[in-house]
């Protein structure tokens, strides 16, 4: 059987990466093991190394947190019991587990957490793509330390705004913990007047039945026909509330190039995008998160996105041609959009 270190090494040499710096890490972490059961570690030191590869590693903060999360549980067992994930029964199932890290990976008693940074450089401007109801917007995807979490939802920074994933690795080892970052939202509320479908009920209170990123990618039915028009042309993910956020002016571009634009998806016509068979939506999306979707959730979004936009021929002429389309839910999503344009139409 392989030890970690040696998995490790194997993974990262398939993905074609150099691995001298994960077997590092490994290596250091094997000795700080042997070191602890020795009695003779240096938690202090252990905790700046780790800060260190992650760096090394390329995620652009790394912070140390308990696993006290009590208020935390209360909070998200009230958002399960009132229904808020939809149809996302993963968040149910895994309940409780969620908030007890030991639970999950018994022996947890230290969560070390990662931040990446994702904005894309040289991205078309959001706010362009938006106003323009023939193209297509495609989203960009506390305790520790990294940040504090906001009106939103998200977790963000004063250094970096929220364009970020977050990641945790559970440990057994006692390390110093980082301290929680102060919350700097004020009496902000820019992301609550702006999301477009009101999803952000309250302060800090997300209804993912009503967000657009639930249902563009979660969501594999029907899309409430209500919340339809209000989606506009936010085909994968929406990003709205992070667009107004103050914050974000300090956001630095990502230098993965994982996360730079691919096919450019930042500044595509809805139309186009429409007529890609599913071969063509396989090809372009290979790597990428929005495959996980499926080809039929992908011409549903699109459907809606082109109901949205102006009336014109070249667009009723591209939905007409899949008023047939295999798939019920297809089809009843282009019915939607044809009635919706020719609405649009009679109005001019
Ligand atoms: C389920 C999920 C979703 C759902 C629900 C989102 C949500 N906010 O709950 C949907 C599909 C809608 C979604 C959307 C998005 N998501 Co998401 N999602 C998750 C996931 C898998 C779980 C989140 C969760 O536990 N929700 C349950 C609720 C109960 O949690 P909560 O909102 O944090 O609830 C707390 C607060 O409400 C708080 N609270 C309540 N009252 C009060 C009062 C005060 C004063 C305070 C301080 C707190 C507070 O207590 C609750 C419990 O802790 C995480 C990854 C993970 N494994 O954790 C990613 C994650 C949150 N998503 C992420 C991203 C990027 C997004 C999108 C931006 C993607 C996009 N562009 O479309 C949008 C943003 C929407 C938004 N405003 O949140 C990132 C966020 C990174 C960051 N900077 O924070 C994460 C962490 C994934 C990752 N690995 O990086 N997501
Ligand atoms: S992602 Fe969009 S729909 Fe969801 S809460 Fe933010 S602004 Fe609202
Ligand atoms: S927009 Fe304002 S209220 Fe919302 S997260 Fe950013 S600072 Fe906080």
């Amino acid at each position: 059987m392989r030890s970690p270190a040696e998995s490790v090494v194997a993974a990262s040499a398939r993905e074609e990466r150099a691995p001298s710096i994960i077997v590092d890490v490994m290596i250091a972490l094997d000795a700080a093991a042997e070191a602890m059961a020795a009695k003779r570690i240096d938690l202090g030191a252990l905790a700046r190394d780790i800060r260190s590869w992650g760096r090394a590693l390329g995620f652009a903060q790394v912070g140390i947190a308990d696993i006290e999360l009590s208020a935390e549980e209360a909070r998200l067992l009230a958002w399960l019991g009132e229904g808020r994930h939809g149809e996302m029964h993963y968040m149910a199932r895994h309940g409780a587990r969620r908030a007890r890290p030991a639970e999950l990976v018994p022996g947890t008693i230290r969560v070390i957490t990662t931040r990446l940074d994702y904005l894309p450089p040289r991205a078309k401007p959001a706010a362009k793509v938006l106003a323009d109801g023939d193209r297509a917007y495609l989203a960009l995807a506390a305790r520790s330390g990294l940040g504090w979490q906001g009106k939103h939802t998200l977790l963000l920074s004063r250094d970096a705004g929220s364009w970020f994933f977050l990641g945790e690795i559970y440990t057994d080892l006692p390390l110093p913990v980082t301290r929680a970052a102060r919350e700097h939202c004020g009496s902000c509320h820019a992301c609550i007047d702006a999301c477009p479908t009101g999803a952000i009920v309250a302060p800090y209170q997300l209804d993912a039945r009503r967000c657009i990123s639930y249902l563009t990618i979660e969501l594999r039915g029907s899309i409430p026909e209500a919340l339809r028009p209000l989606i506009g042309n936010r085909v994968y993910g929406c990003d709205d509330c992070q667009l107004v956020c103050p914050w974000n002016k300090y956001a630095q571009p990502s230098p993965e190039p994982d996360f730079a634009v691919r096919h450019g998806l930042d500044d595509a016509r809805l139309v186009e995008l429409f007529g890609w068979s599913e071969k063509e939506f396989e090809a372009r999306t290979e790597g990428s998160a929005i495959r996980r979707i499926s080809y039929e959730c992908w011409l549903r979004n699109l459907a809606v996105g082109l109901g949205n936009a102006p009336y014109s021929k070249l667009t009723v002429a591209a939905l007409r041609q899949r008023a047939d389309d295999p798939s019920p839910l297809v089809r009843e999503h282009v019915a939607w959009a044809l009635e919706e344009q020719e609405r649009r139409r009679a109005a001019r």
